[in-house]
């Protein structure tokens, strides 16, 4: 799979991308990540990406001009394989779902926004779709383009035990194994400055344990993530 990434920090991605699962994925040729510098579409001495808000307001947006010239150079025959993704604040939500249908896609061009945003022409006319990793405010796309690059990368077949498309389609998760956060886990050693890992994790009752963890995780979701347990039923008199 190739990412290609449109961005006026290129720098920025020599870290995400250079450890773990996501640089043994380009290693190996599963993946390829291409990072492009914006400004190398722009023709003015100043290499202006940048302009005023028509209608006034605060702060600055990101000029069509140089993200639709660098589309097009990067794929001069694009075809509608070829899906651009705006990362803004405004997008639709990136979730585990998300990331499955991308992972099925052979190429994609991630256009990070900056400032106070991107010229609404970039969202009609160049991008494919707009997304947004999470309810917060970051100061840029870049941030989200690794997120997205990482949790698309590990789903790749061959990367992690995807070995086969087939083991690939059945081990697609949602993000939370049947709706639910994973169950907590302990390792050595058994007591930690008098904190001690659960004894029934120690005995080898491999039904007792099954019982135990799923418990567990329904405490964990409950405590953390109410907002993903199935509705309480109404009670009795
Ligand atoms: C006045 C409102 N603006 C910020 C205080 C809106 C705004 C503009 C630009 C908010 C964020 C940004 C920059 N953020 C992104 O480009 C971005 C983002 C994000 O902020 N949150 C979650 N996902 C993403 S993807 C790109």
């Amino acid at each position: 799979m190739i990412f290609h990434v449109l961005t006026i920090f290129p720098e920025f991605f020599a870290g995400p991308f250079a450890h773990g699962v996501v640089s043994r994925a380009r290693d190996i040729g599963i993946l390829d990540i291409r990072i492009h510098n914006l400004r190398d579409w722009t023709s003015d001495r100043h290499k202006t990406v940048d302009d005023r808000p028509f209608g006034g307001g605060e702060g600055m947006v990101l000029k069509p001009e140089p993200l639709f010239l660098a589309v097009e150079s990067i794929w001069p025959q694009r075809t509608a394989a070829q899906k651009v993704l705006l990362l803004s604040a405004q997008g639709r939500r990136f979730d585990q779902a998300m990331a499955n249908g991308l992972s099925r896609e052979a190429e994609l061009l991630l256009i990070c926004g900056r400032y106070e945003g991107v010229d609404e022409r970039v969202a009609a006319h160049l991008a494919d779709d707009e997304i947004s990793i999470g309810n917060y405010v970051l100061s840029g796309g870049e941030l989200a383009a690794a997120v997205v690059i990482d949790t698309v990368a590990r789903l790749l077949p061959g990367v992690l035990g995807n070995e086969t498309s087939a083991a690939f389609d059945s081990f697609q998760e949602s993000g939370h194994t049947e709706g639910l956060l994973d169950c907590p886990h302990w390792t050595r050693p058994a007591d930690f400055r008098g904190w001690k890992a659960p004894e029934v994790l120690l005995n080898g009752n491999h039904e007792e344990i099954r019982r135990f963890r799923s418990q567990a995780a329904r405490e964990k979701t409950a405590r953390l993530r109410p907002d993903l347990l199935p509705p309480a039923r109404p009670e009795e008199e």
